[in-house]
């Protein structure tokens, strides 16, 4: 019997579900207790002195569109994973000690949290460090220790979100900016430049 069901099991080959990682990282930001709204203020204060008529419609928005993302899925699963392991205790010492009491000497939460900020270009990292020192909203919420929740990952997560998010609103609104003014431009957007180019060569013969 286990010998049949071992050969089904060996003929299934992996494949990855895109739709269940992103349904995923939605449920388990939700689980966590944090909305896109919340993402959103940050992004909202990081933007609001450059961009007056920002709307919180635009803000979510963007928030939306870095979580759609697979490399932000994937760190925002990771980190969520290692922050409720932590909370269960099932770490190896002295795994657990240091996640748990997000030590300060860690930073391998941080670096997780890189991997998003990056997703916009290198102007995320402003954005990143200055929520990260001020911790409004969400984020003081999330570093309060005193309920027995761990989130050492997911302030970084959350940080990091909320400025990929900034960084991508910089780039659209510079990119309208060009539009308006008939500048040239050359869209900042990788994966659509990239789409564009990939079409472009498509239709251009070979030399
Ligand atoms: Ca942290």
């Amino acid at each position: 019997m286990t010998d049949a069901k071992d050969a089904k099991d060996a003929k299934m080959p992996y494949s990855l579900n895109s739709k269940a990682v992103a349904e995923a990282t939605y449920a388990w930001l939700h689980k966590r207790g944090v909305t896109l709204l919340e993402i959103a203020e940050l992004v909202m204060l990081l933007q609001k002195n450059y961009y007056p008529n920002l709307t919180m419609d635009e803000c979510v928005h963007n928030v939306e569109m870095v979580l759609s993302k697979r490399e932000v899925q994937n760190a925002v699963l990771t980190g969520i994973q290692l922050d409720v392991l932590a909370e269960e205790g099932k770490l190896f010492p002295p795994l657990q000690d240091m996640i748990e009491n997000d030590e300060g000497l860690y930073g391998v939460d941080e670096i997780l949290a890189f991997s998003i900020v990056n997703v916009y270009g290198s102007i995320g990292f402003t954005n990143y460090g200055y929520v990260d020192k001020l911790k409004p909203g969400v984020l003081k919420r999330l570093n309060d220790k005193s309920d027995g929740q761990i989130h050492t990952y997911l302030d970084d997560i959350v940080g990091a979100v909320a400025a990929a998010a900034s960084s991508r609103i910089a780039h659209r609104k510079q990119a309208e900016r060009e539009q308006e003014l008939g500048l040239p431009h050359a869209p900042e957007d990788s994966e659509e430049a990239a789409k564009r180019r990939a079409a472009q060569e498509g239709s251009e013969a070979p030399e």
